[in-house]
Formats: C-alpha cells, structure tokens, sequence
C-alpha cells in the first residue's frame, strides 16, 4: 500500500490546548492574626516575610490578594493546605482558587 504524501505547505500542526491556570487567592477576615497569615505563606508557598508581609497587608486592605498562578492541582491542593493549617489553629482564615481569564 503507497503512503499519502501531503504537501508540506497543507499539513496542519495539531495545536495542542494549553492547560488553564488557576489563581490561589488569600481572602481577608477580621480574627486570623497577621503574623499567623505571614507565618502560613512562608510554609505553604516558600514566601519569605517581606513579599508574605505585602501580600498579607494587600488582602487586609483590598479583600483579597492573589498569591501565586499555576496549575489547577497545585493551586487546589496548596490553597487547601493554608486553609487547614488555620483550620487546626483555630483560625478562620481562607484562600480560594479560580480560573485565570
Ligand atoms: N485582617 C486580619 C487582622 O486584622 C489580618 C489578615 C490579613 C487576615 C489578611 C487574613 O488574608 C488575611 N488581624
């Protein structure tokens, strides 16, 4: 059986789809203490104090402040772990995840 021999110039690459990526988002409340919120980014992100520092007075102020974007396990297993670690202290701070645009 002959082989199809297609033009070079009308072969198609297969576009592969990138897989979506997804933001951790530290939500603001009134009881978890700061220094605890510095304290989780530090263990479950690898965030040093000054960058846990901003990014925890950034959700104070605003509401919310997204902490890292990446793959959708990542983000789902790393937000789940902050929101544990303060689950177990008593505190009741949260971090969602969603889809970048
Ligand atoms: N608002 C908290 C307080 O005043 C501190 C805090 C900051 C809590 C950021 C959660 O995501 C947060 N103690």
């Amino acid at each position: 059986q002959k082989d199809t021999v297609v033009d070079r110039k009308t072969q198609t690459k297969p576009k592969l789809e990138r897989p979506k990526l997804y933001k951790v988002i530290l939500l603001n409340d009134d009881y978890t203490p700061r220094e605890f919120v510095i304290m989780v980014l530090q263990s479950v992100f690898n965030i040093g104090p000054e960058t846990g520092y901003r990014l925890m007075m950034t959700a104070h102020k605003m509401g919310s402040c997204v902490i890292v974007v990446c793959a959708k396990d990542i983000a789902e297993t790393k937000s789940k772990q902050a929101t544990d670690l303060a689950k177990e202290a008593g505190f009741p701070l949260m971090l969602s995840t969603e889809p970048e645009e």
